[in-house]
């Protein structure tokens, strides 16, 4: 094609083809060599990868930039506009996808022979967009232009059955068997991704499953003449891998959901077994090949799974099965909500996976066995810790699932790991407490910092030269320069540079203007009301009140720009409602000339990973304020305090270690702490009293019903006044008071900005622990126990 002629989109494409050309090398040298050596890997099952945008991460990891940008400026070309046309594949929720992705990145820098296992979604996480100040959802058609990054394997599709029954028969030895006559299957489709190593020559894959109509099925209708039966039957088999479920923590036992999780994880362990081990494998020996890692209970329904490929398709014996099974999963836990843990009607599991139930229903008499053993008389814990719970409808436990056949059960952060252990799961704690351990989540600094911050990796790399990009302990070298003011003038330089760009990717993404001059004050997760926005608004308004009633001069208030960034999910109405909020008092306080620009509130449509990388480097002010104990760790958290933002927070998740990390003197610290809060709410919380007591809070809260907000409409927001006044199950108000003179203490810290810079880049030189390459090595230690396999880069060409 003519240069002239190739759209944006062309060259991108053009260029992204040429990067992955030369991975490919790479790739099929890593498979050679996985394949010649036959070591142990890791399989991280997933059914959210939140990947990013990847021409970026690919130029980094093969050191193409400099080349690549040098050679488009030669035909003309712009490297940054290219960058910006790609679509980030939004495989996720939030935190634990984004999580994944940070993982299989370390991976393979650290240059562990390992695999991610997911969904392809042909639509992500929606598109939000505000339609008078509300979240109204379009669909995420990421795939539209084609992307670049994907290898499919239609010749290596899987079948994957479901429905139908079981019938009972006898082997040869006289023994009952049961065997799954299934109702109907479809077939998955791997599409390969490339996940490269930081410059090491390895490129890992991620595969991911994508679902069609099998072609037996098909012929069978359309030879029986049933034309638009047939085109049905195949649109029903590609509904499973259609859409991400945009719920996060508030799980629904959609049927659709759980054809999701099987369809993914019955072509994961098949691929695995059948492709990936060389052919007649003794799967006894498994346990030396592999680790599946759960992530979450998403992909807990393999380990019926492969309970059934042993016994049924093998001819294990049971005890057999159960030692390799025990040994090859591990489970991670990402929640403490309650209302967060998946269980999934025995009356669905019964219609869609009838032997999985069985063999379910056996690990389950099997385990409550081994209970009555160690406890006798105890029916009562017995009662508890059934896999199976009988009400408000018979049940399987996905969590006691995992925690009874993994080898281990970690949590995310310290505390997480500790209320698990203390909490959630206390008694299989209690049964078996070498079962349990922590590993702390972190972010790869390669996209979080190196990528997303040029500026202040260049200003590091100066300082202590490049090795900080593998070995993020490194950036503890930096401790010194804290006080040295050369080094915290051109800190504090990156800062605003990086500032000024935010503000131009405002401008252009969505015509917000962003004063530049201000402090940067960032919330930005998914709408939730344990992760209280509320408590960000409740901070604003009483602002606002306390100047519009002339308690609070307008000089005296320090200048600052709130940025919000959430979604919501579709269904959760109290989220949306707080959305609203936010933009109804946005537009009030932005518009109101009173505030004379000091306090404005920017709330861009559609945070995404692509957006939290222009807008964590520009933040000064990082907002981590969920109520003590719900937070299981939190990773925007790690991603802030790395790019020199101080935080404002609670001891809740990996906040803790953060807090522990930067020192007392470096974080701003508030509100109730777990055990404060249990005491609290079990002597029965009232909300009302900090109301009544309180004079600002309560003037925040009037203003708010009294339709300042909504154009004089008092009904308007109601249900958030009346949810905080009456149940408040998160605490808002018992810890307003304590969260204002924190934000006291942020403004007075701030105005010495020699002190604030200071505290920064002690942020940033004490953060280094929050590496997810530390992540992956604290699971290599606890529970994998694999090896890294370098690659020979020597004998390749570019
Ligand atoms: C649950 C469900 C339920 C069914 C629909 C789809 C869906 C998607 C995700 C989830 C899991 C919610 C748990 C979760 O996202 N946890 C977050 O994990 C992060 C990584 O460990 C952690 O930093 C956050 O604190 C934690 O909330």
């Amino acid at each position: 094609m003519d240069l002239l002629q190739a759209s944006v989109n062309d060259k991108y494409l053009a260029l992204a083809r040429t990067v992955r050309h030369y991975l490919m090398t790479r790739w099929l040298e890593t498979e050679r060599r996985q394949t010649e050596l036959q070591s142990k890997a890791v399989a991280y099952l997933s059914a959210e990868f939140l990947l990013g945008r990847q021409l970026d991460n690919s130029l980094l990891a093969t050191d193409l930039e400099e080349i690549a940008a040098e050679s488009l400026q030669g035909l003309g070309i712009e490297l940054d506009e290219l960058r910006t046309v790609e679509v980030e594949p939004g495989l996720g929720n939030g935190g634990l996808g984004r999580l994944a992705a940070c993982f299989i990145d370390s991976l393979a820098t650290l240059d562990v022979p390992s695999i991610g296992y997911g969904i392809r979604y042909e639509y992500g996480i929606f598109k939000q967009t505000f339609v008078d100040g509300r979240q109204v959802e379009q669909p995420d058609n990421w795939l539209e232009l084609g992307s670049p990054w994907e290898f499919p394997h239609p010749e290596a599709a899987v079948t994957v059955n479901f429905g139908g029954h079981t019938e009972k028969t006898a082997d040869d030895d006289g023994r009952e068997v049961s065997r799954w006559v299934p109702g109907w299957s479809v077939e998955g489709v791997p599409y390969n991704y490339m996940v490269p190593g930081y410059q090491n020559g390895r490129v890992n894959t991620l595969r991911l499953w994508s679902a069609r109509a099998t072609k037996a099925f098909d012929l069978q209708i359309f030879n029986a003449g049933d034309y638009t039966e047939a085109v049905r039957a195949q649109t029903f088999a590609e509904n499973i891998s259609k859409v991400l479920y945009p719920e996060d923590s508030t799980p629904q036992g959609k049927e659709l959901r759980l054809q999701q999780q099987y369809f993914f994880v019955a072509c994961s362990l098949r691929n695995f077994i059948e492709d990936v081990l060389p052919a007649g494998y003794d799967l006894h020996k498994l346990p030396e090949r592999i680790t599946f890692q759960l992530n979450d209970t998403h992909p807990v329904i393999a380990i019926p799974e492969l309970m059934r490929i042993l016994i049924d398709e093998r001819g294990w014996n049971w005890d057999e099965a159960w030692d390799v099974t025990n040994q090859v999963f591990a489970y991670t836990c990402h929640t403490l909500l309650p209302e967060a843990l998946e269980v999934w009607p025995t009356s669905l599991l019964e219609k869609l996976l009838p032997r999985h139930l069985e063999i379910i229903y056996r690990i389950n008499k099997d385990f409550l066995a081994r209970v009555r053993e160690t406890y006798p008389g105890d029916e009562m814990r017995a009662r508890h810790m059934s896999i199976i719970a009988e009400s408000p409808e018979r049940a399987v436990r996905m969590a006691y699932l995992a925690t009874v056949t993994g080898s281990k059960v970690n949590g995310v952060a310290a505390l997480h790991s500790q209320l698990l252990r203390d909490k959630v799961l206390k008694d299989f704690s209690d049964m078996e407490p070498e079962k349990f351990t922590n590993v702390t989540n972190g972010v790869t600094p390669r996209r979080f910092v190196r990528l997303a911050n040029p500026g202040l990796s260049g200003l590091i790399t100066e300082a202590i030269g490049d090795g900080w990009v593998t070995d993020l302990d490194r950036l503890s070298e930096l401790e010194p320069l804290a006080d040295d003011s050369g080094f915290l003038s051109r800190f504090r330089e990156v800062k605003a540079a990086n500032k000024a760009r935010f503000a131009d990717v405002m401008e252009a993404r969505d015509g917000i203007r962003v004063d530049t001059g201000t402090m940067v004050d960032a919330m930005v997760k998914r709408l939730h009301e344990y992760k209280r926005q509320m408590l960000k608004v409740l901070h604003i308004v009483s602002l606002y009140e306390q100047v519009k009633s002339g308690a609070l001069p307008i000089e005296k208030v320090t200048p600052r720009t709130f940025v919000f960034g959430a979604k919501a999910a579709p269904g959760y109405r109290m989220a949306k409602e707080i959305i609203a909020l936010i933009n109804a008092v946005g537009r009030t306080v932005n518009d109101d000339p009173a505030m004379q620009g000091r306090l404005t509130i920017v709330f861009p449509p559609n945070y995404n990973v692509t957006l939290a990388e222009k807008l964590i480097p520009a933040a000064d002010l990082s907002e981590q304020i969920s109520v003590a104990g719900k937070e299981a760790s939190g990773t925007g958290n790690m991603k802030f305090a790395l790019n020199g933002a101080l935080t404002i927070g609670t001891d809740d998740g990996a906040n803790v270690e953060i807090r522990e990390l930067v020192g007392d003197e470096n974080f701003f610290l508030f509100g109730m702490s777990e055990p404060e809060v249990e005491r609290v709410v079990s002597a029965g919380y009232e909300p009302a009293s900090f109301y009544d007591k309180n004079a600002a809070l309560r003037r925040a809260l009037d203003l708010i019903a009294s339709g300042a907000f909504s154009d004089g409409r008092r009904g308007e927001f109601e249900p958030i006044v009346a949810n905080l006044l009456e149940q408040d199950r998160f605490l808002v108000l018992a810890d307003f008071q304590s969260y204002m003179d924190a934000q006291a203490r942020v403004d007075t810290a701030y105005a010495d900005q020699d002190a604030w810079t200071r505290s920064a880049v002690l942020n940033v030189a004490r953060t280094g622990f929050f590496s997810s390459d530390r992540s992956m090595r604290d699971y290599l230690d606890r529970i994998w126990h694999a090896e890294p396999v370098s690659i020979d880069v020597s004998s390749m060409q570019g």
